[in-house]
């Protein structure tokens, strides 16, 4: 018999990566599967989809939804992962993710996801019209954990979404047209959060982060929560503050890296190896 008794290294041919095309990529899911690809080191070019496209993207790929919107009907997302060398298709970040560190264990920075509790919990309800978060996926472990935290980490951080929405970088017209459209608001400027609401916003997220602060305390030897080890936990977290840094004006961002003694600057600081991207 022939064919390979190992894993290959590396995969054989480029991946096509699909983010959401906007002055700079600012979208959390597709950031924590860049981050995932980078970690892995492997070759991928990216296809910049301009939002009110993703929905034709996704089902010409076809690859199905996996979220839903508030009234229950298809939510079509980004990112979409498509690897010839294996003709694999995956249409969502953690299974992205899960799907590098299965089929090339051993390329790039190593384990994405090396065993370890994740002591963290948020259990903050989202405001009503939020589209419900992505659910959780069963894997087994060690990957249950990272995805228990994936689930918790994304409800943290939407709670403060209003932060970010009327400051994301989107390239056109359209695409905020699609926005406003969905949310059922009148315009643009309608998801603005400003006046004492933002202060209100900006001090939760202040507490929220504080709490979060205390597990990427717990190894002192470097950013990450286990050290000077990057793990898939990091990268979820990393997803966000990239979204965030592109999404909020600079002076809060200055801000909230100087908030904890800096420990989130340094975990942005410690994942920049990771965040390349390419037009
Ligand atoms: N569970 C999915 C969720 C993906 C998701 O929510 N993507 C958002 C960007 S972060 C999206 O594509 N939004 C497009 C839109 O709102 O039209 C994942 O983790 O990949």
């Amino acid at each position: 018999m022939t064919g390979h008794l190992t894993t290959p290294l590396k995969p054989s041919e480029a991946m096509d990566f699909y983010d959401i095309a906007m002055r700079q990529p600012a979208a959390v899911n597709p950031w924590k599967a860049r981050l995932a690809l980078n970690f892995k080191s492997v070759a991928y070019k990216t296809t910049w989809v301009p939002l009110p496209d993703i929905e034709k993207v996704r089902r010409s790929l076809g690859v199905p939804a996996c979220r839903t919107l508030a009234d229950g009907s298809d939510y079509f997302t980004l990112p979409i992962l498509v690897d010839p060398s294996t003709n694999s298709k995956l249409g969502d970040s953690f299974d992205i993710a899960v799907y590098l560190q299965k089929t090339y264990p051993d390329s790039g920075a190593g384990n994405l996801f090396p065993p370890q509790e994740i002591d963290y919990t948020y259990d903050q309800d989202l405001p009503a019209w939020a589209p419900p978060l992505s659910k959780r996926k069963e894997e087994g472990a060690p990957f249950d954990e990272y995805s228990k935290f994936n689930m918790y980490i994304d409800r943290a951080f939407s709670a403060h979404v209003g932060l970010m929405g009327s400051n994301m970088p989107l390239d056109s017209q359209a695409s905020k047209d699609e926005l406003v459209r969905r949310a059922g608001v009148k315009a643009w400027e309608d998801f603005e959060v400003k006046g004492e609401a933002r202060e209100q916003m900006i001090e939760s997220l202040r507490l929220m982060l504080g709490d979060l602060a205390k597990l990427f305390s717990k190894d002192t030897t470097g950013p990450f929560v286990l050290g000077k080890q990057a793990s898939y936990a990091d990268l979820i977290v990393g997803g966000w503050l990239y979204m965030m840094h592109a999404c909020v004006p600079d002076n809060e961002w200055q801000e909230f890296r100087s908030w904890h003694g800096g420990i989130f600057a340094r975990l942005y600081d410690g994942l920049e190896k990771f965040a390349e991207w390419q037009r």
